[in-house]
Protein backbone atom coordinates (compact mmCIF):
# COMPACT_ATOMS: atom_id res chain seq x y z
CA UNK A 1 0.00 0.00 0.00
CA UNK A 2 2.52 2.51 1.08
CA UNK A 3 4.20 1.49 -1.96
CA UNK A 4 1.13 2.29 -4.48
CA UNK A 5 0.56 5.24 -2.55
CA UNK A 6 4.66 6.58 -3.53
CA UNK A 7 4.38 5.14 -6.94
CA UNK A 8 1.14 7.60 -7.09
CA UNK A 9 2.78 10.68 -6.26
CA UNK A 10 5.81 10.15 -8.55
CA UNK A 11 3.27 9.97 -11.31
CA UNK A 12 1.63 13.13 -10.51
CA UNK A 13 4.90 14.36 -10.34
CA UNK A 14 6.41 13.44 -13.54
CA UNK A 15 2.99 14.27 -15.29
CA UNK A 16 3.37 17.34 -17.53
CA UNK A 17 1.00 20.10 -15.95
CA UNK A 18 -1.61 19.67 -18.63
CA UNK A 19 -3.13 23.64 -19.19
CA UNK A 20 -6.62 23.40 -20.12
CA UNK A 21 -7.75 25.36 -22.81
CA UNK A 22 -9.95 28.55 -22.67
CA UNK A 23 -12.24 25.89 -24.70
CA UNK A 24 -12.40 23.40 -22.15
CA UNK A 25 -13.13 25.34 -19.40
CA UNK A 26 -16.20 27.27 -21.12
CA UNK A 27 -19.99 25.68 -20.80
CA UNK A 28 -22.05 26.81 -23.26
CA UNK A 29 -25.77 26.35 -22.62
CA UNK A 30 -29.14 27.36 -24.26
CA UNK A 31 -27.75 28.29 -27.36
CA UNK A 32 -30.70 29.41 -30.38
CA UNK A 33 -31.01 31.35 -33.19
CA UNK A 34 -34.16 33.99 -33.89
CA UNK A 35 -34.76 33.26 -37.48
CA UNK A 36 -36.08 36.50 -39.28
CA UNK A 37 -37.57 36.50 -42.49
CA UNK A 38 -36.58 37.01 -45.46
CA UNK A 39 -32.69 37.85 -45.87
CA UNK A 40 -32.72 39.59 -42.52
CA UNK A 41 -29.86 38.47 -40.23
CA UNK A 42 -30.48 36.83 -37.24
CA UNK A 43 -29.25 37.10 -33.60
CA UNK A 44 -27.80 34.32 -32.15
CA UNK A 45 -27.91 33.92 -28.33
CA UNK A 46 -25.98 31.48 -25.69
CA UNK A 47 -24.79 31.61 -21.97
CA UNK A 48 -21.41 31.10 -21.64
CA UNK A 49 -20.16 29.66 -18.15
CA UNK A 50 -16.24 29.85 -17.52
CA UNK A 51 -15.21 26.67 -15.19
CA UNK A 52 -12.23 27.50 -14.77
CA UNK A 53 -9.94 29.77 -12.64
CA UNK A 54 -8.58 31.98 -15.47
CA UNK A 55 -10.53 34.20 -18.16
CA UNK A 56 -11.65 32.84 -21.40
CA UNK A 57 -11.79 35.39 -24.50
CA UNK A 58 -13.83 34.80 -27.22
CA UNK A 59 -12.19 36.70 -29.97
CA UNK A 60 -14.24 35.06 -33.10
CA UNK A 61 -17.34 32.66 -34.33
CA UNK A 62 -17.90 31.07 -37.41
CA UNK A 63 -20.40 28.75 -38.95
CA UNK A 64 -20.56 27.35 -42.08
CA UNK A 65 -24.45 28.07 -42.42
CA UNK A 66 -23.68 31.66 -42.54
CA UNK A 67 -21.44 33.54 -44.71
CA UNK A 68 -21.20 36.19 -41.99
CA UNK A 69 -20.87 35.78 -38.48
CA UNK A 70 -19.89 38.49 -36.24
CA UNK A 71 -20.04 39.35 -32.35
CA UNK A 72 -22.07 42.35 -31.40
CA UNK A 73 -23.78 44.06 -28.46
CA UNK A 74 -27.00 46.28 -28.70
CA UNK A 75 -27.40 49.07 -26.69
CA UNK A 76 -30.12 51.68 -26.06
CA UNK A 77 -29.65 55.16 -25.18
CA UNK A 78 -31.20 57.47 -22.77
CA UNK A 79 -33.50 58.86 -25.18
CA UNK A 80 -34.52 55.23 -25.57
CA UNK A 81 -32.83 54.70 -29.24
CA UNK A 82 -31.18 51.17 -29.73
CA UNK A 83 -28.06 50.60 -31.67
CA UNK A 84 -25.70 48.15 -32.07
CA UNK A 85 -21.86 47.42 -32.30
CA UNK A 86 -19.29 44.58 -33.11
CA UNK A 87 -16.97 43.55 -30.56
CA UNK A 88 -13.22 42.34 -30.99
CA UNK A 89 -13.67 40.19 -27.87
CA UNK A 90 -15.55 39.11 -25.22
CA UNK A 91 -14.53 37.99 -22.04
CA UNK A 92 -15.41 35.57 -19.27
CA UNK A 93 -14.12 35.95 -16.02
CA UNK A 94 -12.80 33.12 -14.58
CA UNK A 95 -15.48 31.40 -12.60
CA UNK A 96 -17.96 33.84 -14.08
CA UNK A 97 -21.19 33.84 -16.51
CA UNK A 98 -21.72 36.09 -19.18
CA UNK A 99 -25.22 35.71 -21.25
CA UNK A 100 -25.79 36.59 -25.10
CA UNK A 101 -29.73 37.40 -25.14
CA UNK A 102 -31.62 40.21 -27.37
CA UNK A 103 -31.33 43.48 -26.48
CA UNK A 104 -27.99 42.70 -25.44
CA UNK A 105 -24.85 40.72 -26.45
CA UNK A 106 -25.34 38.62 -29.60
CA UNK A 107 -24.44 36.74 -32.31
CA UNK A 108 -25.07 38.62 -35.67
CA UNK A 109 -25.43 35.68 -38.11
CA UNK A 110 -25.87 37.70 -41.73
CA UNK A 111 -26.17 35.59 -45.59
CA UNK A 112 -27.33 32.07 -45.00
CA UNK A 113 -25.49 29.53 -47.26
CA UNK A 114 -28.83 27.49 -47.18
CA UNK A 115 -32.49 28.03 -46.03
CA UNK A 116 -33.48 27.04 -42.79
CA UNK A 117 -36.09 26.59 -40.81
CA UNK A 118 -37.66 26.51 -36.58
CA UNK A 119 -36.10 23.49 -35.40
CA UNK A 120 -33.55 23.04 -37.45
CA UNK A 121 -29.67 23.02 -35.78
CA UNK A 122 -27.07 24.94 -36.45
CA UNK A 123 -23.02 24.63 -35.36
CA UNK A 124 -21.67 27.60 -34.71
CA UNK A 125 -17.89 27.22 -33.46
CA UNK A 126 -16.57 30.03 -30.87
CA UNK A 127 -13.29 30.79 -31.23
CA UNK A 128 -10.91 31.84 -28.02
CA UNK A 129 -7.97 33.93 -27.59
CA UNK A 130 -5.72 30.71 -27.43
CA UNK A 131 -6.55 29.59 -30.41
CA UNK A 132 -9.25 26.82 -28.89
CA UNK A 133 -12.65 26.41 -30.41
CA UNK A 134 -15.90 25.22 -29.33
CA UNK A 135 -18.46 24.19 -31.50
CA UNK A 136 -21.73 24.51 -30.23
CA UNK A 137 -25.60 23.06 -31.63
CA UNK A 138 -27.59 25.96 -31.64
CA UNK A 139 -31.30 25.58 -32.02
CA UNK A 140 -33.30 27.39 -34.95
CA UNK A 141 -36.38 29.29 -33.47
CA UNK A 142 -39.00 31.29 -34.90
CA UNK A 143 -38.95 35.46 -34.94
CA UNK A 144 -41.40 35.77 -32.60
CA UNK A 145 -39.28 33.79 -29.52
CA UNK A 146 -38.28 35.59 -26.86
CA UNK A 147 -36.04 33.99 -24.58
CU1 LIG B 1 -26.21 42.80 -34.20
Amino acid sequence: MKRYLLWLGLTALLAPAVQATQADQIKASHAWIRLLPADLPAGGYVTLDNQGSSAATLVSVHSAAYASAMLHQSTTDPAGNSDMHMLDRLIVPAHGQVSLAPAGYHLMLQQATHALKPGDTVDITLDFADGSHQRVPFQVRPANATD
